[in-house]
């Protein structure tokens, strides 16, 4: 979402119930038959896997510049790879924290994919933090969405037993990140979507929810 509010996209959201397997009714399906969130949906075409929304963001609003494109091909395949890397490494690993029990339907051995998925991120989050050692995003010297995602990332781990003190570059990224309008307006959206789960007693307790039962 801070994606599109940076972009100066007129969207539309609409929540994805897990409690109530909205991801799984035949209507989400037919838009994501990955049964993922999220799904964007542009002119009647359904978009999904985060990286591909951004890709398709950073080229449908260049002014934007959401992504550091056009300086040549071998570096446009570069930002390429760090997006999608986000959504196919850094993603699942923190929803292998955050809902461990999606991936071990034994007692036993769902902690141990919690502590398999920790161990993933922490090198994952060790390659960011080494980026941010060379400039001040993860892209270098401009913010990119790339930033946002990995954010995304670190705030989703909030209330997990992922250890975050060895990044502290990665902490002060965060910090900036928080700061910028596009994602104090995506937070308090989110809020507002937050209290109307909590209203509704939808709220996923990630203690507790079974997958089986969604
Ligand atoms: N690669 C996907 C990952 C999306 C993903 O894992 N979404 C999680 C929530 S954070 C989900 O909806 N999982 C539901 C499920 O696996 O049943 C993307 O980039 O969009």
């Amino acid at each position: 979402m801070a994606g599109l509010e940076e972009a100066g996209a007129s969207y539309e959201t609409e929540l994805v119930v897990y409690m109530r397997g909205d991801n799984k009714s035949p209507e989400y399906l037919a838009l994501n038959p990955n049964g993922k969130v999220p799904t964007m949906v542009v002119d009647g075409v359904s978009i999904t896997e985060t990286s591909a929304m951004l890709l398709y963001l950073a080229r449908a609003f260049p002014d934007a510049d959401l992504l550091p494109f056009g300086r040549s091909d071998a570096s446009d395949g570069k930002v390429m790879a760090d997006v999608i890397w986000c959504s196919a490494s850094v993603h699942p690993n923190v929803f292998h924290i955050r809902l461990p029990q999606f991936f071990c339907d034994e007692e036993a051995g769902v902690a141990r994919v919690r502590e398999m998925a920790m161990a993933r991120l922490a090198r994952d989050f060790t390659q960011v933090e080494n980026r941010l050692a060379e400039g001040p995003w993860f892209l270098g010297d401009r913010w990119s969405v790339v930033d946002a995602y990995l954010s995304w990332a670190w705030f989703r781990l909030q209330g997990t037993p992922f250890d975050f003190s060895p990044y502290p570059r990665f902490a002060d990224m965060y910090e900036r990140v928080l700061k910028r309008p596009s994602v104090e307006r995506t937070m308090a959206k989110e809020q507002k979507a937050y209290e109307w789960l909590e209203e509704n007693d939808l709220m996923v307790n990630f203690k507790t929810f079974n997958p089986k039962s969604a």
